[in-house]
């Protein structure tokens, strides 16, 4: 496969931008190589910069549900950009965008749009702060919520929990209030509670995992931790920043039938651009500025054309919820043809999916939470990634991450997909 081009550019990148890459998963460095520049994509395909063909499962990190440019997306910003790009003035696309989203997701009775999944999850913590008036917060290990400094904590070690920080850069400070439990262990929950009583304003989690690969929450689990929630004053945030309108229209809490307090959204909800959102309860959202004290801003937030995007992409969704049926029967068929694979070779890893999202892990074992996921042999994964790529297919770049199928992928897609899988599996 030719890449020249790719690493020449890459080699210019990496002069002017850190690492090459403006976000870090995309250099590669979990999987070795360098990573490819992509010039366009175009429904379940996209293209690099050398003219190599991918059939693409990252689909920008989960935001193409429905494969790259679907010609209603594209005509509603070509439509959109007429009239200008940005006002920071109210417009009528933001009334009917935050109504929309309110008959979508059940729980959500106010929203407020920001510009990344980041700027959602850090707004809606603060908020449970603002509305609860206590400090901590509890995340789960293996949970990644964005880049804000108190979610780039992990469990430090000793029976407090308290974590410590990821990175340079995260102050001792800011760890302090960030509790680590551990994802469907409820037990860990309850000590954390009890070692902080009355101190904790939140708990947030990924009611579906997709950042240590894809870990389903248990049922049970999140039945008990919203009830915990409601008996302690705990506001509980699902952070559906990946699983909303991914999983199911209404996102993981319809799947599940819980209803969280606060929700956070990214990816979908801006149909390719940026675009996040937090929402919910009446209550705890009219404490956000300036309706309340709660200090949350955003230049672009709520712009014309990420609007015109995501209201397209929603609008969608709203008219033709039978695309999750769709959903279900390429990702099963995929799923059953790579479990097919597995057997052939006698190998079996872990392949955990919910709906359209979905991760094969290399390691025996059941992956339920975040120790049991990173058992996972990440060298393994890296060859069997080389050998999809040189195949022409694109899975992320990094075992703890998820494989996201479009309604676009087409059964060719999906059997090219089956018969590289079976290949590279052997040989990897
Ligand atoms: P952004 O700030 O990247 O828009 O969203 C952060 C975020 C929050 N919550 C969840 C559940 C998320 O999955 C994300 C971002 N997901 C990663 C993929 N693992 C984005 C890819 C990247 O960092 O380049």
């Amino acid at each position: 496969m030719n890449t020249t081009k790719s690493e020449k550019l890459f080699n210019e990148a990496q002069k002017y931008i850190p690492g090459g890459v403006n976000s870090p998963v995309r250099a590669f460095k979990a999987v070795g190589g360098n990573p490819v520049f992509i010039q366009r994509g175009e429904g379940s395909k996209f293209y690099d910069v050398d003219g190599n063909e991918y059939i693409d499962y990252i689909g920008s990190w989960g935001p193409h549900l429905f494969g790259h440019n679907p010609p209603f997306i594209k005509e509603a910003l070509l439509k959109a950009v007429e009239d200008g790009t940005s006002f920071g003035a109210p417009t009528e696309l933001e009334v009917k965008m935050a109504k929309l989203i309110t008959e979508l997701v059940q729980s959500i009775e106010m929203v407020r749009m920001v510009n990344s999944g980041t700027e959602a999850t850090m707004s809606a913590v603060r908020a449970a702060r603002g509305y609860t008036g206590k400090e901590k917060f509890i995340k789960f290990e293996g949970c990644y919520h964005g880049h804000a400094d108190f979610f780039l904590i992990k469990a430090g070690s000793g029976a407090l929990t308290f974590g410590v920080p990821t990175s340079p850069g995260v102050t001792k400070g800011n760890a302090a209030d960030t509790l680590i439990a551990d994802y469907n262990d409820i037990n860990s929950v309850k000590k954390i509670i009890q070692q902080n009583k009355n101190e904790i304003a939140a708990i947030i989690i990924e009611p579906v995992a997709g950042n240590m690969g894809v870990v389903p929450a248990d049922k049970k689990f999140l039945e008990e931790l919203r009830n915990i929630c409601s008996e302690e004053k705990i506001v509980l945030i699902f952070d559906e920043v990946m699983t909303g309108f991914r999983v199911a229209k209404g996102g993981a809490q319809e799947l599940y039938g819980i209803k969280p307090d606060l929700s956070t959204f990214g990816k979908i909800i801006g149909g390719g651009l940026p675009v996040g959102a937090f929402g919910g309860k009446k209550e705890i959202m009219e404490k956000i500025a300036p309706s309340g004290p709660v200090y949350q801003a955003g230049t672009l937030s709520g712009n014309p054309l990420a609007m015109a995007a995501g209201f397209a992409a929603l609008s969608y969704i709203k008219n033709n919820p039978e695309v999750y049926k769709s959903l279900e029967e390429k990702s099963s068929y995929l799923e059953n043809g790579f479990r097919e694979a597995l057997a052939e070779v006698k190998k079996n890893y872990a392949l955990n999916r919910i709906g359209s999202m979905m991760t094969l892990f290399f390691t025996e074992n059941e992956v339920n939470n975040f120790q049991s996921a990173i058992k996972s042999d990440t060298a393994l994964y890296g060859k069997f990634f080389s050998e999809m790529l040189k195949r022409g297919i694109y899975l992320a770049p990094a075992q703890f991450e998820a494989a996201f199928v479009s309604t676009v992928h087409t059964k060719e897609d999906l059997d090219k997909t089956i018969q590289s899988f079976s290949e590279s599996v052997s040989v990897a």
